[in-house]
């Protein structure tokens, strides 16, 4: 597939998605969406990827759904929303939560509606002190969706979550990041460098390890004690199988740097 609304760059096992229709703040369309689905399976199915950075062209991070496409201009029936969240939105967080490999969140600008919410499935979320995040579905008579309503009470907290959604107030990076709802935030003019620095050094790391350990906390998410302590002591058993095993153990004891495989 050839992409026109996402920038798909990959750089020593690191690669770089850039949502793309910046005049419009990176607003979803169902073309970009059925383009991020197919470069997010691409990069999950390429071994010598081993981190992903997800990121927005010019100063927004993404508005959400574009709304010029969600009611027609011209008065003409829109389309079922239903069916249009389960085939625009719900694949992308699915992609990413089941990506077996760490994806960094640049959040360079305002992170809107479904854009707030695709940083949420994020794995680490980086955002630029100029960044923003707003909840913006109830403003305009929706209620929240790309796994929002999941994400955003486990957090922050059902309280937080609670006004956020109902206000749709715009929150800054900095009360973002005071709340516990991305890692960290850093001067706009150094967001790129730093994100792909991140990625690069996660780059290096087991990654087997890293798709288990996004298995173990997805699961997290829902099981109970049990269950997890079940699962934690599968997926060891999985880890423990790897050659970056062998290697981290081996480097320990040779007292040197180990160096993963991602195998
Ligand atoms: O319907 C379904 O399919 C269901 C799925 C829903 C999922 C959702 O995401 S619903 C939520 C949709 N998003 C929004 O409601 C956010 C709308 N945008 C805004 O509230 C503001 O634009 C922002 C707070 C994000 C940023 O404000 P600001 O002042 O920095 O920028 P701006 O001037 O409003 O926007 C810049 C341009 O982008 C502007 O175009 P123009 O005037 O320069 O030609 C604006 O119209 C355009 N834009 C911004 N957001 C959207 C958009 N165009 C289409 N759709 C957008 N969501």
């Amino acid at each position: 597939m050839d992409y026109q609304h996402v920038r798909y760059e990959v750089a020593d096992g690191v690669a770089t998605l850039t949502l793309n229709r910046p005049e419009v703040l990176n607003s979803f369309t169902r073309p970009m969406s059925a383009e991020l689905q197919d470069a997010l399976r691409r990069l999950a199915d390429d071994a010598t990827v081993r981190a992903v950075v997800l990121t927005g062209a010019g100063r927004g991070f993404c508005a959400g759904q574009d709304l010029a496409e969600a009611v027609p201009p011209d008065g003409s029936a829109p389309p079922p929303i239903a069916g249009i969240v389960r085939q625009t939105y719900n694949p992308v967080v699915r992609a990413l939560r089941s990506m077996e490999k760490p994806v960094v969140c640049a959040v360079n600008g305002v992170a809107a509606g479904a854009g707030a919410n695709l940083a949420l499935a994020c794995d680490i979320v980086l955002a630029a002190d100029s960044a923003s995040f707003v909840q913006a579905f109830a403003k305009i008579g929706l209620v929240p969706d790309t796994g929002g309503t999941f994400f955003l009470p486990r957090v922050v907290g059902m309280a937080r979550a609670s006004a956020l959604m109902l206000l749709g107030d715009k929150l800054t990076a900095t009360d973002a990041q005071a709340m516990g709802m991305i890692w960290r935030v850093v001067p706009a003019a150094s967001l790129m460098d730093e994100a792909r620095a991140l990625a690069a050094r996660l780059a290096t790391q087991p990654t087997r390890a890293f798709g288990l350990i996004k298995r173990l906390l997805n699961a997290s998410l829902e099981n109970d004690l049990d269950a997890q302590l079940e699962l934690e002591a599968d997926l060891q058993a999985e880890a423990a199988a790897t050659a970056d095993f062998r290697e981290g153990v081996a480097a320990f004891l040779g007292k040197r740097a180990p160096v993963f495989l991602g195998r």
